[in-house]
C-alpha cells in the first residue's frame, strides 16, 4: 500500500472534489495501461484506503466512470475496465454496415417494425413530399458482431423504393446498398445532428443497457445523387460504447 501511495496524484488541499480527482486518476491509469481492459478494479475498501477518503467518495467516482462507459459494474462480481469506445469520425457519409466493415466487424440488423403510412408534418417537410404521400417506417436494431449498438427509426419516401419489404432489411442487409442496387438511389449528402439523451426503458431493454444511461441521439436527413431527400433517420447509439470525433480545420 505504501508503494502505491507514491503514485497517488490526488491532493486533498485542492478545491477540486476528491471524487473528481479520483475519476481522473483512474482514467489516467486506464489510458497509460496500468489498468488493462477487462481487469477488475481494486475493492472500494482498498481504494478508499489508497486515496485516504471514505468509501462513499470512492463509490461516487466509480459510479460516474460507469456512467461514462469507462468502467463496467457487474452486480455481485465487481467493477471492471471497459473496452475503449468505438470512435466514429464524422467527416464522411457512411452507412452503419460500412462503419462496421471499417472496424472489421460484422453489422447486424434486426427489424423490430415495418409499416407503410402517411408522413407526419415534420417528415413531409423534411422529405419535401405531400402529406398525402406515403412513407415507409422501419425500426431496426443494429449490432456489431452480434452486440446491440443502436436503435434506428428510418422513414423513407415510399414512391422511391416501391416493393421494399421488411424481409429485405433483416440480418446483415444494408439499406444503402439495397437502395443503390434496386432503385439506383445513391445516398450522396446528409445533414446530421447529435444530441445527448437518456435511454428509455424500451431502448435500454433492446440495447442491453441500464435505463437512463447516457445515449447519443442522431437525426439524419439524407439526399440522393439528384438532390432528392430519401431518408429521415433517428438513431439512438449507446453512449457507453460510442464516441464521435469531428475533424476541424480553420480554413476550409
Ligand atoms: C447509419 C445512418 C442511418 C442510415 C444507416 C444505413 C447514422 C447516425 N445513421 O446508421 O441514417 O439509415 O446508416 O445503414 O449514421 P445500412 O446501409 O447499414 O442499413
Amino acid at each position: 500500500m505504501s508503494i502505491n501511495r507514491l503514485y497517488v496524484g490526488t491532493n486533498k488541499r485542492s478545491p477540486v472534489p476528491m471524487y473528481y480527482q479520483i475519476m481522473e486518476e483512474i482514467r489516467n491509469k486506464i489510458y497509460s495501461g496500468d489498468y488493462v481492459v477487462g481487469s477488475a478494479l481494486a475493492p472500494e475498501r482498498e481504494l478508499a484506503e489508497l486515496y485516504d477518503v471514505s468509501r462513499n467518495t470512492v463509490r461516487q467516482a466509480i459510479t460516474e466512470l460507469v456512467n461514462e462507459g469507462i468502467l463496467i459494474r457487474r452486480q455481485g462480481i465487481g467493477t471492471f475496465v471497459a473496452p475503449p469506445k468505438f470512435e466514429h469520425v464524422l467527416n464522411r457519409l457512411t452507412s452503419f454496415t460500412e462503419d462496421m466493415a471499417q472496424r472489421n466487424m460484422t453489422a447486424g440488423s434486426q427489424t423490430i417494425s415495418f409499416e407503410v403510412r402517411e408522413p407526419t408534418l415534420v417528415e413531409s417537410s423534411s422529405l419535401n413530399i405531400r402529406q398525402s404521400d406515403q412513407v415507409i417506417e422501419c425500426v431496426r436494431l443494429r449490432s456489431a458482431d452480434g452486440v446491440p449498438m443502436a436503435l434506428e427509426t428510418t422513414v423513407l419516401v415510399a414512391s422511391l423504393c416501391p416493393g421494399l419489404g421488411a424481409d429485405d432489411l433483416s440480418d446483415h442487409s444494408s439499406l444503402y446498398t439495397i437502395l443503390a442496387e434496386r432503385w439506383n438511389i445513391r445516398i450522396d449528402r446528409a445533414t446530421q445532428s447529435v444530441e445527448p439523451t437518456l435511454a428509455t426503458p424500451y431502448e435500454a431493454e433492446l440495447l442491453h443497457v441500464q435505463p437512463e444511461i447516457p445515449m447519443l441521439l442522431m437525426r439524419r436527413i439524407a439526399f440522393d445523387q439528384s438532390g432528392r431527400a430519401a431518408e429521415v433517420t433517428k438513431s439512438i447509439y449507446r453512449g457507453d460504447r460510442y464516441k464521435f470525433v469531428i475533424e476541424l480545420r480553420q480554413h476550409a
